[in-house]
């Protein structure tokens, strides 16, 4: 199932100076309660543990744009992020981040998240893949171990939460 999501919603063609992968975390929550929680552009830090607060100009329409300002400690302060892409159907969050004090340049991310059976209870498949250049002096693998471990957290804390939610 997982290998037919990343062919119809996760085909990013990486050039010569980007890298691209995706991650995906199967949660025991029913896939309305993870989505709730993906689905809120504008308050990232429902689930984000690195995120300290959001601020999103206009309202929740394709092409807002979010200030994200993160927890000390990261290497950057803040971030700009616009919306590329929410549907509620298919429940497909795109983004792609336009600003910022960070390393990760033209990065675009897709996430999607699809109900599944888990024990015979409720559960849901979520998969993360993003796009991003190397930055100068940074190897594609090293920059995908990066973004990969801090995708890694993002969806272990949505699990955690949403499991929580599903008590
Ligand atoms: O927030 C996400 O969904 C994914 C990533 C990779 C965010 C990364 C980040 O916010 C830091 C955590 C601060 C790391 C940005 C934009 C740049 C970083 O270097």
């Amino acid at each position: 199932m997982e290998a037919q999501y990343i062919s119809r919603h996760h085909q990013h063609q990486p050039q010569q100076h980007q890298c691209s992968s995706f991650v995906s975390k199967h949660v025991r929550a029913p896939v309305d309660i993870v989505w709730s929680l993906v689905r809120r552009f504008d308050q990232p830090q429902k689930y984000k543990p690195f995120v300290s607060r959001c601020t999103v100009q206009g309202d929740l329409k394709i092409g807002s744009v979010r200030e994200v300002n993160v927890r000390s400690g990261l290497p950057a302060t803040i971030s700009q992020e616009r919306l590329e892409l929410l549907d509620d159907e298919e429940h497909i969050l795109g983004i792609k981040i336009v600003g910022g004090d960070h390393r990760l340049k033209n990065y675009s991310s897709v996430v999607t998240v699809h109900p599944e059976i888990t024990d015979g209870r409720p559960g849901t498949l979520v998969i993360e893949s993003f796009l991003v250049d190397v930055p100068e002096g940074n190897t594609q693998e090293e920059t995908c171990y990066f973004v990969n471990a801090l995708i890694n957290c993002n969806l272990k804390s949505l699990a955690d939460i949403s499991e929580r939610m599903a008590v």
